[in-house]
């Protein structure tokens, strides 16, 4: 087509904030994710039943695996709720082991935070638990069990939780919620047992050879050349993390965890790692006939990441024959406050991996795992920058549970743009530096990493936040590796 045709042909559409959809009709289809009935008629409660339990999935066609699922379903369903909604989740086990539901990023009440043994018991096979509480902030979460984590995240069980603001701004109508994730079996669908490879397998950080969006092995986006779609990604695979690429095609980054971020910034390259989520704008562009491949790239997490492996095709983006569309850029921004590391309390919180012994590995926090590890403590209020020294060789994506935090820089400036983070990494050798204030609800809350092979095998803690009298809790023992 010659240039001058093709040029007129061109729409210069306006991107306002009536956003308008431009993406074709099913542009989406190939990424369903499952959902789930709201059982409440009043407006700002959304009500739902999420029930654990075992489920032959087909993840890849004629690729079926005997999962254990929320609702049957890999990823469990997707629930939407509205910034300040009351979200009520009735859980039900039916597997024979216990599991709980921790909903993670979410600012809740101690009692809602799904740690067993700390907020509330194991939920035992055939019992419920029902989970109420308040969606605070509009942004991206998920919810997975705390109990057996890295076997039960791998086998399946995890799911977004969409809490949307109607007035955020962002004026892009096309939008799409991606779970990241894998998962092992054999070819008889039976699952990898969750400590393969031993104590070597946890210091890894065990991936699956399924590489999955929204429960599949690339699945096909459709666009319209040009027109912007928002991609609200989430990293919910144990291990593995996502360092996205699509054919040098710009992200433009509008939000992190906890919503949208100070102002946008646009990227060629994504790092999402293990519990990290980003909300993106991508325009992609190209014609009918050529997609383009969405593709996860080699990043260097520790030894084996890069060595003997290969660059994996994780999504397709298919284009219609549509006019392409020239669309303005977006641009969002949100007033954050600005930080300050004046005055807070400083906390240690050093990573090591020691030598084996007995051929077993374990992670330690300030020189002890977890379960043999003391609740650090926190006055009610109380600004704390807590320095995240990993001296390992292995990168952690570190995640606390119940509080937002911010990036500081090693002169104590705000990392900008601003952003609520409940996960970030902390690459091998290096500090990271978190800015958090507990504020008016008290408990045990954990941090841990968020490669949860890490996780069991010594890498969590608990900060007490006060006034809580001592509870007398004893860390559960290590599992079996
Ligand atoms: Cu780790």
């Amino acid at each position: 087509m010659p240039r001058r045709l093709l040029l007129i042909l061109c729409l210069l559409v306006p991107i306002t904030a009536a956003a308008q959809s431009f993406a074709p009709a099913g542009w989406d289809a190939g990424l369903p994710l499952a959902e789930v009935p709201d059982l409440n008629p009043d407006p700002t409660i959304v009500e739902v039943n999420l029930t654990a339990k075992l489920a032959d999935v087909e993840v890849s066609p004629g690729k079926r695996v005997h999962a254990w699922t929320y609702n049957g379903a890999i990823p469990g369903p997707l629930i939407k709720t509205r910034v300040g909604d009351r979200l009520i989740v009735h859980f039900k086990n039916e597997l024979k082991e216990p599991s709980t539901v921790h909903w993670h990023g979410i600012r809740l009440p101690i009692e809602m935070d799904g740690v067993p043994g700390i907020s509330q018991p194991e939920v035992q096979q055939g019992e419920s638990f029902t989970y109420d509480f308040i969606v605070r902030d509009a942004g991206l979460y998920w919810y997975h069990p705390h109990v057996m984590s890295a076997a039960q995240v791998g086998f399946g069980l995890y799911g977004g939780l969409l809490v949307e603001d109607p007035n955020d701004g962002v004026g892009v109508a096309d939008q799409v919620t991606l779970v990241l994730s894998d998962i092992g079996f054999d070819n008889k669908g039976v699952l990898e047992p969750a400590d393969s490879g031993g104590s070597a397998g946890m210091v890894f950080g065990r991936e699956g050879d399924y590489v999955l969006v929204n429960g599949r092995t690339d699945p096909v986006l459709r666009a319209r050349p040009g027109a912007p779609q928002r991609w609200r990604i989430a990293n919910m695979a144990k291990s593995r993390f996502f360092y996205l690429d699509l054919e040098g095609q710009p992200f433009t980054v509008i939000g992190a965890d906890g919503g949208l971020q100070e102002y946008s910034v646009t990227t060629d390259i994504l790092l999402v790692t293990p519990g990290e989520r980003v909300d993106v704008i991508v325009a992609p562009k190209g014609k009918a006939g050529t997609p383009l491949t969405l593709r996860a790239m080699l990043y260097n997490r520790g030894y084996g990441s890069v060595q003997y492996r290969a660059v994996e095709d994780i999504m397709t983006v298919e284009f219609t024959d549509q006019p392409p569309i020239t669309a303005a850029p977006v641009k969002v921004s949100r007033p954050l406050p600005v930080p300050t590391a004046e005055g807070a309390t400083p906390v240690d919180v050093v990573l090591t991996l020691p030598p084996m012994e007995n051929s077993k590995s374990e992670f330690r926090v300030n020189g002890v795992p977890f379960w043999k590890a003391k609740p650090f403590l926190a006055k009610l209020g109380e600004t704390q920058l807590w320095i995240v020294n990993n001296e390992s060789e292995w990168d952690h994506p570190f995640h606390l549970h119940g509080f937002f935090f911010q990036v500081i820089d090693d002169k104590g400036q705000p990392v900008r743009p601003l952003a609520w983070k409940d996960t970030v990494n902390v690459p091998m050798k290096t500090t990271v530096r978190l800015l958090v204030t507990f504020d008016e609800r008290p408990g045990e809350w954990m941090f841990h990493c968020h490669i949860l092979d890490h996780a069991d095998g010594g890498l969590m803690g608990t900060v007490l936040v006060g006034p809580v009298a001592p509870t007398g809790h004893v860390h559960p023992k290590p599992p079996p590796r």
